[in-house]
Parts: structure tokens; C-alpha cells; sequence
């Protein structure tokens, strides 16, 4: 069975089957115009793509996987100590960007444009469904982000599940506007319509007036874009003829759930996932939605809790431990990096998650927190304290850094810098994380401190961050 079955086996005529930012195509359009793109890099191993949130994205990537080429999305926001690392590391042997954008500064492989305006009718066979379909970089709690090789099997056996979970069918038109490099808007938010033949209108932003006015039957958000959508009633008030609102990358909070019921008449549905595992758990289109829990184990997928010597925790929905998980939309590995690929996994096929569960006897999860406090869960992106914490210590006027994630009521975590620095201020830092990594793993509040605490073993304490004297007020951004 092809990857994206319903795109490549009978595609949609509607002229609007597909629509990104505006622009529309016919999924016999989208086919078509793909298949140029397939042309062009066929034969390759891997492909990077300028991931905006528009048409063209869309067109290379499924081009690149109708050749069978892995892509590896750099995010639109992306600096250039990211951009560096992920062509270096994913030997990328060419940048798929939208015709005519020209090639931002830096040495990346030469672009292949995407051009809206091309066809082709030719057919290829199937890849095989082992080979690498997408390599998303993901930050871990220390050092650059790791390349997760996401295989073609994997993304089938989890849309699969998931149209099993939502009742996803052809009938539907999926709305929202998730960045298109990372799992929720790009394999759930993209390759899922295309697999599954429903309607995509991707709104470009995921703003509260534009999934209102999009008219769909399901709609994805990260728990900011619930909390925002819930705070702009008019708008909440549209959803209520929708057949489905998800949320997922993030914890959605109580009040959130309880003034979306109340606003769209919807109990939200809450899923949990991981880049390396895409989605494993959630709540069911025909079953219970209960505040602060995510569901059951999606058709196929095994989870257990251990204790922190792998003993196991019992599944009494009181019990917590870390959450391992297994089946078939586990990823394929971490490019390059055998030592994390063992460092994550139990060798026996279980992946070690580093979130914090309870299991309830009627299989029901409730994530209850993160094993480290380094990896930061802000806007429902994973930022990584010790990537933050490099880019900040490479500003010259940086003598020391640490990063923690404060509770923050739009964000669910604000990254929050301590620094001992001298003769720069704390805009010049947020401006420098920005301009080095992305713009959405910026620190929003950065703190000037004499010295960092630390314990007599040198060692940063970072629960005493936040407490400690303040050599000046802090800088907050306006987010
Ligand atoms: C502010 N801006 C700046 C700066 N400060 N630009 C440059 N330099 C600065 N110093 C500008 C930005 O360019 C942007 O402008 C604007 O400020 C807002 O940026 P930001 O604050 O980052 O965005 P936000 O509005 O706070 O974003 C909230 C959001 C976003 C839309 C909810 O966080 C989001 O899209 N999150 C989704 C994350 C996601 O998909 N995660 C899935 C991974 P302008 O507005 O003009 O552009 S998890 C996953 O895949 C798993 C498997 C799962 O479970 O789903
Ligand atoms: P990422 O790889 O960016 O998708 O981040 C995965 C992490 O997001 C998980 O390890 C969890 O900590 C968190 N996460 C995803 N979905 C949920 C959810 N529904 N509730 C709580 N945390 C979640």
C-alpha cells in the first residue's frame, strides 16, 4: 500500500482538496505537480526542505516521498548555527525551496526549486516502506538537536491508528495551522489527509479568527493554541459544528478543557506522542475525554511503567513511573548517534520516553511530568535547556548560563535564562538565541546574575534558580 494511499490511488478532483496559506489545489493537481518534484531528486538519499507553512512545502515533501527520498525539514525560523548543524549532519544533497525565495545566507546544499507551475504524469513504484521517510531534529537536554529517522512504516502504522482512534475518513476537512516541521503539522497536520482522503486547509497560523472561519470537521492544537482559543469566545463559539477538536505535543490544562466544553459543546480529544515514537496514546472518537488524561495505547502500540532501577509500576492509576513504549511507530534510530540510540532504548525494542505516567487499570495515562527538568516544553515546542545554555555560552561577553522552563500561562513553560555575563544586556542575548537557533526557542525572560548557584560539587542548582540574588531586573520579552 502506498504511504499516501489515497493521494497516490485515487486522488481528490475537489479543486480544494488541499489548501495551504490561501493556496489551493485539486489532490489530482497536487499529484501532479509533486511528481515534478519527485523528478528532480529522485535518486538522492535525503533532501532538505525550507519548511514554511505554505503550498510549496507541501509540494516537496511529497515529492521528495514519492521518490522515496527522506526529507529533512529545516524549521522557517531556523538560525544559522541550526541550519549549519542540520545540513551538516544530515548530509542533505539538496535545499527544496519555494521558486524565486532565492537561498537564505550560508552554505547549504544547492536548491532544487519548487515550482508550483510544473506537472508530471509519471509513475514510480512504492518504496519500500523501511526506508527513511522524514529526519526531524529534536533537542535533547543537552548538546545540538539529534536527527530522529522516522520510517515510512512507521508514519502508515500511526495515521492508521489514529484513523481508527478519530474516525478520520474521507468525509472530513482537517483545519489548523501547526508548523510544518515537526510531527503534529507535518505528518498528523499533513501526510494524514493525503493517507486518509480528507480535505487539509492549512490556515497558516493557528490564530483563534482563522480556525473560526476555516469550517472544518477536526481540528489539531497545541494546548497555547487552545488556551488562546478559548480566550476569544466568538470564536470558540465556530467550533461547535466540528465533529472533533484534538490537542497534543503539550499538557492542556483543566481550565482549558473546561471552558472549550462549556464554548464549542466539544470535550476535546487529548493524544500524547513523542517525535521518536509519533503518537502511541490517546483518547478515542467513541470513548471517554477526561480532563488530564490522554487516552489509551492507539491499536498495536505496548506501554509499561518501570521505577528508576527498571523495575516495573504497577498499572493501578496511582503508581507513577517512566513511561516506556513500544510497536510499530517507533522510530528507525537517531542519525549518526549510537550512543543516544542506546541511551534511550532498553534493547529489548522498549523506548524510554523520560515523561513521568500513571497507567489506570481501564489503560488509561495521565503524563504527569518530565524525569528531567532540562527538556522544556514551551508552546508545545521541545527546547532543550543545554542547547540554549551552549548558544548563550558562545556570545563572547557570556561567562556562564543556565536555562529553566518557568510555568507560564500561555506557553505552559517560559524559557527562562540565568546568566553571568559582562558588558551585554539581556535583549542582546534574546536577540543573539534568536537570531543562532530559532526564534521560538529564545529565552523570554533572561536574568543577569554574580554568580550562579551551585553545589559543592560545582554542579548548577537549578532549583534554586529563580530564588537566588539578582545582580539587576530581569529582561522580559512581550510574549
Ligand atoms: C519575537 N519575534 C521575534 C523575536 N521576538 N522574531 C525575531 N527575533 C526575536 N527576538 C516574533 C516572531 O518572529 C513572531 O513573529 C512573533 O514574534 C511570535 O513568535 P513566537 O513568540 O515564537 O510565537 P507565538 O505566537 O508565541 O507562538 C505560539 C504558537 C507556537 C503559535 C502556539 O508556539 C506554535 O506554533 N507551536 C506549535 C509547536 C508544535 O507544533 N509542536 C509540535 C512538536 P510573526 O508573528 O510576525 O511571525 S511535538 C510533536 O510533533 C509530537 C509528536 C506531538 O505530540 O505532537
Ligand atoms: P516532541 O518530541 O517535541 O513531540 O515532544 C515530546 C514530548 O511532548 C513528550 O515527551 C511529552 O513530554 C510531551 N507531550 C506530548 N504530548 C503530550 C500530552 N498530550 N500531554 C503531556 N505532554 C505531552
Amino acid at each position: 500500500m502506498s504511504l499516501l494511499k489515497r493521494l497516490s490511488e485515487s486522488p481528490d478532483e475537489r479543486p480544494d482538496a488541499v489548501r495551504v496559506s490561501g493556496t489551493a489545489l485539486s489532490g489530482v493537481e497536487l499529484l501532479r505537480c509533486a511528481t515534478a518534484v519527485a523528478d528532480r531528486v529522485h535518486g538522492l538519499d535525503r533532501v532538505a526542505i525550507e519548511a514554511t507553512p505554505t503550498m510549496e512545502t507541501v509540494v516537496g515533501v511529497v515529492g521528495a516521498l514519492l521518490a522515496g527520498v527522506a526529507v529533512v525539514p529545516v524549521p522557517a525560523d531556523a538560525g544559522a548555527m541550526e541550519r549549519a548543524h542540520m545540513f551538516r549532519d544530515s548530509g542533505a544533497a539538496a535545499l527544496l525551496a519555494p521558486k524565486g525565495a532565492g537561498e537564505a545566507e550560508g552554505s547549504g546544499p544547492p536548491v532544487v526549486p519548487v515550482d508550483l507551475a510544473l506537472r508530471s504524469d509519471r509513475t514510480r513504484p512504492e518504496p519500500d516502506p523501511e526506508r527513511a521517510a522524514l529526519i526531524l531534529y529534536t533537542s535533547g537536554t543537552t548538546g545540538a538537536p539529534k536527527g530522529v529517522v522516522i520510517s515510512r512504516r512507521s508514519i502508515a502504522a500511526c495515521l492508521d491508528a489514529l484513523a481508527d482512534a478519530w474516525a478520520w475518513t474521507p468525509d472530513d476537512l482537517l483545519v489548523h495551522g501547526l508548523p510544518l516541521f515537526h510531527v503534529h503539522g507535518l505528518v498528523l497536520g499533513v501526510l494524514g489527509p493525503l493517507r486518509h482522503g480528507s480535505r487539509l486547509d492549512h490556515v497558516g497560523r493557528p490564530q483563534p479568527a482563522r480556525y473560526a472561519a476555516a469550517g472544518g470537521t477536526m481540528y489539531f492544537g497545541v494546548p497555547t493554541v487552545w488556551s488562546r482559543v478559548a480566550a476569544a469566545p466568538e470564536s470558540a463559539r465556530a467550533l461547535r459544528g466540528a465533529r472533533l477538536l484534538v490537542s497534543g505535543s503539550a499538557a492542556l490544562p483543566a481550565a482549558v478543557f473546561a471552558d472549550l466544553a462549556e464554548l464549542t459543546g466539544h470535550r476535546i480529544v487529548e493524544r500524547y506522542g513523542m517525535t521518536e515514537t509519533l503518537i502511541t496514546v490517546s483518547a478515542r472518537a467513541d470513548g471517554p475525554r477526561l480532563p488530564g488524561t490522554v487516552g489509551v495505547r492507539l491499536p498495536g502500540v505496548r506501554t509499561r511503567l518501570v521505577d528508576e532501577r527498571g523495575g516495573p509500576v504497577p498499572a493501578d492509576g496511582e503508581a507513577m513511573g517512566e513511561l516506556l513504549v513500544a510497536g510499530p511507530t517507533l522510530f528507525s534510530g537517531y542519525l549518526n548517534r549510537p550512543d543516544a540510540d542506546a541511551a534511550s532504548t532498553t534493547g529489548d525494542g522498549w523506548f524510554r520516553t523520560g515523561d513521568v505516567a500513571t497507567i489506570g487499570p481501564d489503560g488509561s495515562h495521565r503524563i504527569v511530568g518530565r524525569a528531567s527538568t532540562d527538556l522544556i516544553k514551551s508552546g508545545g515546542y521541545r527546547i532543550g535547556a543545554g542547547e540554549i545554555e551552549d548558544a548563550l555560552l558562545a556570545h563572547p561577553g557570556v561567562r556562564e548560563a543556565a536555562v529553566i522552563g518557568v510555568p507560564d500561562p500561555d506557553l505552559g513553560q517560559r524559557v527562562t535564562a540565568y546568566v553571568v555575563a559582562d558588558g551585554v544586556t539581556g535583549p542582546d542575548l534574546i536577540e543573539f538565541v534568536a537570531r543562532n537557533l530559532a526564534v521560538h526557542k529564545r529565552p523570554r525572560a533572561v536574568h543577569l546574575l554574580d554568580a550562579l548557584p551551585r553545589n559543592a560539587l560545582g554542579k548548577v542548582q537549578k532549583k534554586l534558580l529563580g530564588q537566588g540574588a539578582r545582580r539587576d531586573d530581569a529582561t522580559e520579552t512581550s510574549h
